[in-house]
């Protein structure tokens, strides 16, 4: 674990005491350090939020830009660096509100960038203001008397969009997670993680639903595997986290496909 973070340099972290991001942080070292992969070949790209600090502790080539822009930054680099593994850090606001139009063409493209996104329900870093995630009815520091807006469905949005890897794990199934994350780093078009966590500090506290512990007790208590929500009802499924990897489909992904295109440009054929 050690060797991956900068921890002589860069800690003690932001993070509350508690906080589910420290848990996906782990999960993405325990998931690199099975690949074997070199610290040098790894690009960690993030926006700005609390989930967006993870590559400011984690001794990769790591870029901490704009908020909404992680997927930006981070396609511009595979664009000139195809052959490094290159992953993206976004928050639900990070990735799904600023940066909502970034994701969706990101997942267009199946440009092969692995996004982790981190669903903690709200925008913790400012203060707790709802985000596209927090569901409906529930309390936000914008919301006093509780949100009315649907929240986006993470997966169902990447697939829709193009997205060839697409997967839902929740920090109390942290081994589930880390399986899930290796899966999605070796996989070679857009791959997409919803890493479920929580904010006890902002969500948690304006919603009363306790401690840190008690939101993981929660998650184990009210998430399933995909597996078993195959054999729920509609209504046994309402208010469960459902776990698992949802999509998994071949195409050809942007750099490759980029490349192909300076070839037959070199060689001065042109289609038309
Ligand atoms: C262009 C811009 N707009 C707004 C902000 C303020 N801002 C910083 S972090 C953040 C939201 C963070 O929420 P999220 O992406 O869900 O990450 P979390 O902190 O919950 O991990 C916002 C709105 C900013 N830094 N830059």
């Amino acid at each position: 674990m050690y060797r991956y973070l900068r921890r002589h340099k860069k800690f003690p972290n932001v993070w509350c005491p508690g906080c589910g991001i420290g848990i996906v942080m782990s999960a993405i070292i325990r998931a690199i350090d099975r690949l074997g992969w070199e610290k040098d070949d790894i690009a960690m790209i993030s926006g700005i939020g609390c989930s967006g600090r993870m590559p400011v502790y984690m001794d990769f080539n790591t870029m901490h830009t704009t908020h909404g822009r992680a997927l930006a930054f981070a396609t511009g680099l595979k664009m000139v660096k195809p052959e490094m593994h290159v992953i993206a850090i976004m928050g639900d606001g990070d990735a799904l509100a600023i940066g909502g139009n970034h994701f969706i063409h990101a997942a267009r493209r199946n440009i092969g960038i692995t996004s982790i996104v981190i669903n903690n329900s709200v925008y913790g870093m400012t203060g707790g203001q709802y985000s596209p995630t927090t569901p409906t009815g529930s309390l936000a520091t914008t919301a006093p008397y509780g949100n009315i807006d649907q929240p986006f469905p993470i997966c169902e949005l990447a697939i829709a969009a193009g997205a060839t890897f697409v997967a839902r794990g929740t920090v109390y199934h942290a081994v589930e997670l880390d399986r899930l994350i290796e899966k999605a780093l070796v996989h070679e078009g857009f791959s997409v993680v919803e890493a479920v966590s929580y904010c006890h500090t902002t969500f948690g506290r304006i919603n009363k639903l306790g401690t840190a512990v008690d939101m993981l007790r929660w998650q184990k208590e009210n998430s399933v595997t995909r597996e078993a929500a195959a054999k729920m009802t509609p209504e046994q499924l309402q208010g469960k986290i459902v776990r698992g990897i949802f999509h998994e489909r071949e195409f050809p992904e942007y750099t490759a496909a980029y490349a192909k295109i300076i070839e037959q440009a070199m060689a001065g054929q042109r289609r038309v």
